[in-house]
């Protein structure tokens, strides 16, 4: 079966979806409802009446209304889409979709944070999801990856443990959606593989502008395998192409309470736009002659291979471009698997990995209530579904076949596929024992590569977060216990992070200078598109001005928002949005284009130098620059003035962020 862009799967929903109409209502029953707003009772003022089955059915569907959000993950928003390959990879695998140019498969991805609960807020501290289905001709194959390359343990059978010691805690469920806690950070001290991941999650990698611009990583070491059995390590890897860019921390602070749903909301918004978020789909390829050729294990899940070693190819590219109808029965009813795969996809020994196989069905089944939950829309295969596997809650399909077990000599049933899903045969030979592999030991050295291979800014960024965490851990002895892994990491982020504290940081061994510039955000593909900018009016501005400016910003792909002191017009520019209705940290980059009346607005210049202090484009165009004087701004790093600026300010936009702005005099 070929499938033309994501029409197969349309197609398929489209049997499902339910239209709005303006018919008369009924039960469930299918019985017509005659008055929904009054309950059935005994006289006008008394008790309602049991056999009123309209308010039972009505109360009961509420009352049950909610399945158990996701134990992690439990946030997230979701999109649709479709992969292109760019190229055959028939020399290493016989996954159709992987080896036909031709075929386009429709795909599903989740997006999501992993600590908070599902009405936390988008842009906490955190990392982030990114789990995609593809709906191949030859079933389900998950990637079930995260935003970081590695993860915080390196065994399955820890994964409760850390999960409880980053979650709230249990006496009473505080913080939400932070590691900045006491069990959090005891758990670090004491489990240093968490360390490498550890340096990640205190990057700007943990707080993404997008889900657009943020990677994603299958983690684990994956193989491929090609139509003769032969396999290839694969390690895969997501690369949008608006490039990799992160907000700055005291910004996602405020974010938090200006728009909780930041992430989820620029999803949407792109996509209704007609702005499509691309990732091309890369591979780090090795082959297994070559598995022991490093200085660390790769079935660890806390070592990346760096792309200075083994670099990416890109195979293929993945298009997001059309937003879900209905969030619960979509978004929220989507089951990933790591253990659905395809035949040419195959799992390694990776104890991380090995683990996962067992808890992402397990998890399903009391989640969404029974076996039958691949029934459910969103998770239903293109490819079709025959076997004897029947009954529990919610079957919806009838099976006609008199016999449900195989073999069988009375009505058919389904022989073996000759071409069915192969295991890889990989020999393995052992004793039973719990014991991690020597291999597995080295904490240190990629905590070390990832430190090393930051730009200054991206450096301070990290103290910081280390220091907005460890601040709010109340024990002495767990700060102790970190500035001791760090000073095996670098001696310079250890003493910074100790002048904080107040501490004093051991001595930690001689390390390594190795770096991965990879790994570095500080160059990242620039654009202009989809950056959203506020411009500022007043009445009195010059109309003209603005107008030109927007009409070329727009031609670039930018969103432009008017921002004015009042809703309607500024001369005869509608207004988007009132000062007082929004900050400064919903948006990219601002222009001024007044200052007569702004500058004499605080709110006005605060927003100003708010936008500055995180590393924003600014502008001004005509007495704009009088508000630029008022807000005071200690420098001009990025700040573009004049009467044409419609150019050089979208290169500055395009830049993403000064960081190197000196910002240490604005308020904090
Ligand atoms: Fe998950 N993980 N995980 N995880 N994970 C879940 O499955 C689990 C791990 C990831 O949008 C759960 O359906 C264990 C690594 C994503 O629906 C659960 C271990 C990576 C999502 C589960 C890990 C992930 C989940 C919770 C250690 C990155 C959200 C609800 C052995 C490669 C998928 C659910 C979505 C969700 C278990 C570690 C990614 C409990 C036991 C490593 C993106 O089954």
């Amino acid at each position: 079966m070929k499938q033309q862009g994501d029409d197969a799967k349309n197609r398929q929903l489209d049997e499902d979806r339910v239209p709005a109409d303006d018919l008369p209502m009924t039960t469930d029953q299918g019985v017509r409802v005659d008055d929904t707003d009054n309950s059935l009772r005994a006289g006008l003022r008394g008790p309602t009446i049991m056999e009123d089955f309209h308010f039972r059915e009505k109360i009961t569907r509420f009352d049950h209304e909610r399945i158990p959000e996701r134990v992690v993950h439990a946030r997230g928003a979701g999109a649709y889409g479709e992969f292109e390959l760019y190229e055959p990879l028939t020399d290493l695998t016989s996954a159709r979709f992987l080896t036909d140019t031709s075929v386009r498969t429709p795909v599903f991805v989740r997006f999501s944070t992993v600590g908070g609960s599902r009405g936390s807020a988008d842009t906490v501290r955190d990392v982030r999801g990114f789990a995609t289905k593809f709906y191949t001709s030859e079933g389900n194959f998950d990637l079930v990856g995260n935003n970081f390359p590695v993860f915080f343990i390196q065994d399955g059978v820890k994964f409760p443990d850390f999960v409880h010691a980053v979650k709230p805690e249990p006496h009473n469920e505080i913080p939400q959606a932070q590691s900045a806690h006491d069990t959090f950070w005891d758990f670090v001290q004491l489990q240093p593989e968490t360390l490498h991941m550890v340096m990640w999650l205190m990057s700007d990698r943990a707080i993404p502008r997008s889900f657009r611009m943020m990677q994603g990583f299958g983690v684990h070491t994956f193989r491929l395998v090609n139509a003769a059995g032969e396999a290839t390590f694969v390690k895969w890897h997501w690369r949008p192409k608006l490039g990799t860019h992160s907000l700055v921390w005291d910004e996602v602070l405020r974010i938090q309470g200006n728009d909780p749903d930041f992430n989820r909301r620029d999803l949407w918004e792109a996509i209704e736009r007609g702005a499509f978020p691309e990732y091309d789909l890369c591979v780090q390829l090795v082959p297994e002659s070559s598995e022991h050729d490093f200085e660390f294990d790769l079935l660890d899940p806390t070592k990346i291979i760096p792309e200075e070693l083994v670099p990416l190819r890109p195979i293929g590219k993945m298009t997001l471009n059309r937003n879900p109808q209905n969030f619960f029965a979509e978004t929220e009813q989507v089951a990933f698997h790591l253990g659905n795969v395809v035949p040419g996809i195959d799992f390694t020994n990776d104890p991380l990995l090995q683990g996962r196989l067992f808890s992402y069905l397990d998890t399903q089944l009391l989640r969404l209530g029974g076996p039958n939950f691949p029934q459910i829309p969103i998770n239903r295969p293109l490819a079709d579904v025959r076997n004897d596997q029947r009954d529990g809650f919610h079957q919806h399909l009838i099976h006609e076949s008199r016999t449900s077990y195989a073999p069988n000599s009375i009505s058919g049933g389904h022989p073996a596929a000759t071409e069915g899903y192969r295991h890889y045969q990989e020999r393995v030979d052992g004793s039973k024992i719990r014991k991690r592999s020597p291999s597995f030991d080295d904490h240190y050295s990629q905590a070390t590569l990832f430190w090393n291979s930051m730009s200054s800014w991206e450096k301070e960024h990290i103290v910081a977060a280390f220091l907005f965490e460890l601040g709010h851990v109340e024990r002495r002895t767990i700060k102790e216990g970190v500035l001791g892994h760090l000073a095996s990491i670098h001696p310079d982020l250890a003493s910074q992070v100790a002048r904080g504290l107040g501490l004093q940081a051991p001595q930690g061994p001689r390390v390594h200078a190795t770096a991965s510039p990879a790994l570095s955000q500080a160059d990242q593909p620039r654009s202009v598109a989809t950056r959203k900018i506020a411009i500022l009016m007043a009445d009195g501005t010059d109309a003209g001005a603005v107008k030109a400016l927007r009409q070329r910003l727009e031609e670039q792909g930018a969103i432009c928002e008017v921002v004015a002191p009042h809703e309607g017009r500024v001369a005869d520019v509608p207004v988007d949005r009132q000062l007082s209705a929004v900050n400064s940290v919903v948006y990219d980059a601002v222009v001024a284009s007044d200052g007569a009346v702004l500058s004499q607005l605080g709110r006005a210049t605060f927003f100003v130098a708010e936008a500055f202090k995180h590393g924003k484009a600014i502008g001004a165009v005509g007495t704009g620059t009088l508000l630029l004087d008022a807000a005071r701004l200690p420098g001009d790093q990025g700040v573009v003035k004049g009467d044409d600026i419609a150019q050089p300010f979208a290169e500055a936009v395009a830049a993403h962020r000064f960081f190197d702005r000196d910002v240490t005099t604005l308020p904090a």
